[in-house]
């Protein structure tokens, strides 16, 4: 819709800033080497007349030899001067468009990364890849290529016209009148592509998101030998973008041979009213040659549209995918009157009748929670998978909006906050963990690069993550792969947690942190949490009766609302679902 707001070229242009002079001398540029082609039937026509087949030919010969020679070495310089201009044209075009591409792509990625939570359920990774790689680089061609192209068309068709009418405007007409229909043949054929490009950027995508999830996900497909399966799918695809590809290409074969047949009408129409222009006198012999070594200046630029054309719907159908990214805007933003807050919060976090929906899902996923978390305090959340835990503390850092009711930290609405201030007072471990293909130092200070060794080390410890690094064969300065491969779940939610630490939050929220450490080792985290150097707020997702059991409030949460809340004594004494949670957990009865 945003993206609608203005047109591809308006689009290009914009980006063009800073380079549009130089471009536009690179197309004039195009412009002059054109028209320079017309000079050598210019002075081929010269040295016929003059020296071949005049009636003082021989003559001249012997009296104008220097003229001659003149004539001749023109035309080389000429040629040479010519090939030279399209040397430096194309460096040109060249040049403005890898700018452009880069100014672009950086828009882009700025973007994309700049989304919200919503984008990324919207979006594949796959197609996101597609718009900065493959729709970028139609982006690119079209400057470096089509508009270049469409220029020399023209220019070679306008000027070679006009030289046509100034020799000969009966035979000119003749020639031309036959432009028309292949210009109708073209308009057809963009109508019939047109569509088939904006198929092939589709098939192109599919492709791209099938490479994409299966390289990533190749550990389930290994788990479930499902390679051949998998290998069948993505070969479903590529035959599919194989396909649609041909056909695009063939498109072009369907419509070629009635261009081709016009094309070629126009030398037998120039034998024919030549001829007998020449018979009657009414051009000279020279004057037919020029026309005739010309003819292809009128073809060519004919012959070349179809290919313009081609190319030039595959930017249209790019452009409009780049430019949806490039004019998008995530909706959850600062406002323009958001509180400065100082620095560092305090810590208190206040849900008030808050309900959520997710936009891309019709059910309400939390129904009126209201709770308050004061500074310092640890707040257990509990509940069966999928009652709506995991979305309620996304609300905190306000990765999505409540539908209804306020979520407060500090009294203050988040949504009236800066959220990068908002944010860097949370540390948040969430429930799936993704660490970088960085050291386990970078990763431990990936929210704050500014930490010292002695600190990370110690931030390691508190999430008992300490003793596993240091018996690694580099210590802190393993590498752990894409998505932290070589570690145990356990280890990676520990490096997790440490990353949380790292940046001293003023709130802390840990989703499921602990889910893949053993009980000692929880333990031993739950001590180093209570005694952390600097105050913070907890909120802790958890399934073990033995993590929240400490907690000064825990709240039990059922298909989205909240059904018990209390202390693990109060809890136990409704004998509710926690209640029973203990009894089951423990093995005690309570
Ligand atoms: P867990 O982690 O398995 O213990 O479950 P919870 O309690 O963390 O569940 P949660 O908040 O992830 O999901 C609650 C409901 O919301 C569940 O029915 C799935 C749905 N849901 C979660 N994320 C999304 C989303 O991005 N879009 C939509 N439409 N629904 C979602
Ligand atoms: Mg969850």
């Amino acid at each position: 819709m945003e993206a609608k707001k203005r047109s591809k070229m308006a689009w290009l242009w914009e980006n063009m800033k800073g380079y549009r002079v130089i471009y536009i001398v690179g197309i004039l540029g195009t412009l002059v080497y054109n028209v320079m082609q017309l000079t050598v039937p210019y002075f081929t026509q010269k040295i016929i007349d003059l020296f071949l087949t005049g009636e003082e030919a021989t003559a001249n010969l012997v009296n104008k030899r220097a003229l001659f020679f003149q004539l001749i070495i023109t035309m080389i310089v000429l040629t040479f001067v010519r090939t030279l201009i399209v040397y430096l044209v194309c460096m040109d075009v060249e040049h403005v468009s890898q700018k452009v591409l880069y100014r672009i792509r950086v828009h882009l990625f700025d973007k994309i990364e700049r989304q919200d939570m919503q984008f990324y359920n919207t979006y594949r990774t796959g197609d996101l890849m597609t718009r900065v790689t493959g729709d970028l680089d139609a982006v690119r061609h079209m400057i470096a290529w089509v508009i270049r192209s469409i220029v020399e068309a023209f220019a070679l068709l306008f000027a070679t016209a006009a030289y046509f009418f100034y020799m000969d405007w009966h035979l000119a007409i003749s020639i031309l009148a036959i432009a028309p229909f292949i210009m109708v043949i073209i308009v057809l054929f963009r109508n019939k592509v047109a569509p088939r490009h904006k198929a092939l950027r589709e098939k192109l995508s599919h492709l791209n998101t099938a490479a994409q999830e299966n390289i990533s996900g190749n550990r389930v497909v290994k788990a479930f030998a499902r390679e051949d399966y998998e290998i069948k799918k993505f070969d479903t695809c590529s035959v599919e973008y194989s396909k649609t590809n041909k056909k695009t290409a063939m498109t072009w074969l369907n419509y070629f041979p009635y261009i081709e047949a016009f094309a070629n009408l126009m030398p037998v129409v120039l034998l024919v009213v030549g001829g007998l222009f020449i018979i009657n006198g009414r051009i000279t012999m020279g004057e037919y040659v020029a026309f005739s070594s010309l003819i292809w200046a009128v073809q060519n630029p004919m012959r070349m549209l179809g290919n313009i054309m081609n190319e030039f719907q595959r930017f249209s159908a790019a452009s409009d995918k780049v430019m949806e990214i490039y004019y998008s805007e995530p909706h959850i933003v600062d406002k323009e009157n958001a509180v400065d807050l100082p620095e560092r919060f305090r810590g208190k976090v206040e849900f008030k009748n808050v309900s959520f929906r997710y936009e891309d899902g019709n059910l309400p996923v939390l129904h009126n929670i209201s709770f308050v978390a004061n500074p310092g305090e640890t707040i257990a959340i509990m509940g069966e998978t999928g009652c709506g835990k995991t979305s309620l503390i996304q609300l905190i850092p306000r990765f999505y909006e409540p539908t209804e009711g306020e979520v407060l930290v500090d009294d203050i609405n988040v949504n009236d906050m800066k959220l990068a201030q908002l944010r860097k007072n949370i540390g948040l471990a969430t429930q799936d963990v993704l660490l970088y293909s960085d050291t386990i130092d970078g990763n431990i200070a990936y929210g704050d690069s500014s930490l010292t060794k002695e600190e990370v080390e110690k931030f390691a410890k508190y999430s008992a993550a300490a003793k596993f690094i240091t018996k690694m064969p580099e210590g802190y300065d393993t590498i752990v792969g894409e998505r932290g491969v070589g570690l145990s779940g356990g280890q990676k939610q520990r490096i997790s947690l440490a990353r949380a630490l790292a940046v001293k939050p003023a709130i802390l929220i840990l989703d499921d942190t602990t889910s893949a450490v053993d009980m000692e080792t929880e333990k031993q985290i739950q001590h180093s949490l209570n005694e952390l150097d600097f105050p913070c707020t907890k909120i802790i997702i958890a399934q073990r009766v033995s993590t929240t059991k400490f907690a000064d409030k825990i709240l039990i949460i059922r298909d989205g609302r909240i059904t018990e809340s209390g202390t693990h004594e109060e809890l136990v004494a409704k004998k509710g679902y926690y209640h029973s949670l203990v009894q089951l957990q423990t093995g005690e009865e309570v």
